[in-house]
């Protein structure tokens, strides 16, 4: 990956973002937290591909804690832009044993202008044809090519194909 927009505490960006306080939680609850990325890549539509939270402690507060994002996935994000994102951490209701908790938040990110297979300038349906030309296939296997799995998730498959049609007819950014 090509690099990925920055993380910010702060609206303005001047504080890069270390941590999240979700505070203490209790069973069932919900909170929402707002932090802002800014595409100081150099280069224009980047967009999230996927937010996950990683190195999660204890390692059995996975299955009681769900983390989501606002982000709309046709969302372009240019050159030194910034945008909130809103993070909402639900807490189970059968949540038990567990006093304290830590995760990392881990986010993967692409670029329009890599979706241009044909080099037009746009997204279009000859772009996503060749995703659908190699779908089911996956790391390892034959006609394995790592280009057209676009949420680099090891395989090729519906969700790479909803990922491109999302973008279609979208124009790059010069
Ligand atoms: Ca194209
Ligand atoms: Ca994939």
């Amino acid at each position: 990956m090509a690099g990925a927009p920055n993380f910010y505490a702060d609206a303005a960006c001047t504080i890069p973002l270390s941590n999240i306080d979700w505070g203490t939680m209790d069973p069932g609850e919900s909170k929402t937290k707002t932090v802002y990325v800014k595409n100081e890549t150099g280069k224009p539509d980047c967009f999230l591909v996927n937010i996950y939270p990683l190195n999660i402690v204890p390692p059995e507060f996975a299955q009681y804690m769900t983390l989501t994002s606002d982000w709309l996935m046709f969302t372009l994000l240019q050159r030194n832009q910034i945008h909130a994102l809103n993070l909402t951490l639900a807490i189970s209701s059968s949540i038990h044993g567990i006093t304290s908790f830590s995760f990392d938040v881990t986010s993967d990110w692409g670029f329009l202008a890599d979706l241009d297979f044909g080099h037009d300038g746009k997204i279009l349906i000859d772009d996503i044809a060749v995703v659908a030309q190699h779908m089911w296939t996956h790391e390892g296997g034959p006609r394995w090519d790592p280009t057209y799995d676009l949420n680099q998730d090891g395989k090729v498959d519906i969700t790479d194909l909803a990922l491109i049609s999302k973008f279609y007819g979208k124009k790059l950014t010069p």
